[in-house]
């Protein structure tokens, strides 16, 4: 069974990541894993942190000779700020003096709900897990993800569209996606240039006022076949997967698939995707995609189109009331360094936990534990749908 997991502290020594379940011979390029790794640190609005870091990953086990040999994956990314805090967070008992222990919980951080379920004193134990920072280790696996996806030619990529009330209105192609992916420098990832200046305009105003802004990103996926998921079962239905995998993200609050909500306000009529039939491919395709490429569950074919309501960073450098968990009295929250804007990150690690939701997808369907058994399954598949 195709899983994975992730461990580590965002002041602490490494991410590190596990993932089970991959056929053999998939080939594993470190390089096209690093690339992933920096398109989530850049953006207009990050932190600090993101000049001290340059992820980087180590394979440690389950690639070998570049291929992946069908034993568990196994990855570090090291974060190089821990050298700063070895003593803020010891894993022996350390000198309680340099502890760094963060006592006035951020609202809408995961700070106070963690302390008092895990019973700790210190929020510092629940905001370093809480972090994005996390993500790191899921952009690794995505990565992954992505090379074993490729194979099929299954593409996956993100764009941005809203940074806070700036938003792109018009539809996004796919061809402006694979360009805006190449772009050398990103700035917040719109694939409209005067749009991206609104935006980046909205960071500047939140940054004078030390305040945060959220936006919406949509992951796209390209090539897929149709019928992955199914409509069987609540818990095999695609739709849902990719939306607890969306969800899962730190501070997204919402999931569309497709186009939800503008349909959810227009009639039945204008929103389905008509079916047609193109005689010398032997295709069926529709007239739109506002259905985001999922009908009943499963993959029609189409473009998968799943968006991602990001709220504002919950670290505010004009921080908001709060209550000090040792005295009880009204205080400011605690001021971590953030960032103000993660627009852009988010579409990043949206683009890898949609590799991930689809990558188990394939596998559940056509299985294989070599990547050649798997083709052999696909191929035989596609020519079954060819022919139906
Ligand atoms: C992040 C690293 C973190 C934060 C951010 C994401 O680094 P630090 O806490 O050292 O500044 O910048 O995490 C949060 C926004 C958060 O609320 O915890 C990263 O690598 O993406």
């Amino acid at each position: 069974m195709f899983r994975f997991e992730t461990a580590g502290e965002s002041h602490g020594e490494c991410l590190v990541a596990t993932l089970t379940g991959l056929p053999a011979g998939i080939p594993i390029a470190l390089d096209a894993i690093d690339h992933e790794l920096w398109r989530r640190q850049q953006g207009y609005g990050r932190g600090g942190r993101m000049k001290i870091e340059t992820d980087r990953v180590s394979v440690v086990s389950g690639v070998r000779q570049g291929r992946t040999i069908g034993s568990p994956i196994a990855m570090i990314v090291a974060n190089a700020d821990w050298k700063n805090w070895t003593e803020s967070m010891p894993v022996e008992p350390g000198d309680p003096e340099k502890h760094k222990a963060v006592s006035r919980p951020r609202p809408g951080h995961a700070d106070l709900a963690g302390a008092i379920k895990y019973n700790l004193p210190d929020a510092r134990f629940i905001l370093e897990r809480a972090s994005a920072r996390e993500t790191t280790a899921r952009v690794a696996v995505g990565a992954v993800v992505k090379q074993f996806l490729a194979h099929f030619g299954i593409e996956v990529l993100s764009h941005v569209i809203a940074v806070g009330h700036c938003r792109l209105e018009r539809r996004v192609e796919w061809e402006e996606l694979v360009e805006l992916s190449r772009r050398p420098e990103v700035l917040l990832g719109c694939v409209d240039p005067a749009m991206e200046r609104e935006m980046k305009l909205a960071v500047d105003d939140v940054y004078r006022t030390g305040d945060t802004v959220g936006g919406i990103f949509e992951v796209v996926a390209h090539g897929l076949p149709p019928g992955l998921g199914s409509h069987i079962t609540w818990d095999s239905r695609l739709d849902g997967r990719l939306a607890q995998a969306i969800v899962s993200m730190q501070a997204v609050k919402g999931v569309e698939v497709g186009w939800a909500e503008e349909g959810s306000r227009s009639l039945g009529s204008k929103v389905q995707d008509t079916i047609h039939y193109d005689r010398e491919s032997h295709r069926f395709f529709r007239g739109d995609n506002r259905a985001g490429g999922l009908e009943g569950g499963m993959t029609n074919g189409q473009d998968l189109r799943v968006r991602g309501f990001l709220k504002p960073i919950s670290t505010l450098r004009r921080p908001l009331e709060s209550v000090d968990l040792e005295t009880r009295e009204p205080a400011k929250a605690a001021d971590e360094r953030s960032d103000v804007c993660v627009v852009p990150a988010a579409g990043v690690i949206g683009e890898a936990m949609v590799s991930i939701v689809l990558g188990q997808a394939m596998l559940e369907k056509f299985g294989g534990d070599s990547l050649a058994e798997t083709r052999r399954n696909f191929d035989g598949y596609l020519a079954q749908v060819r022919n139906f």
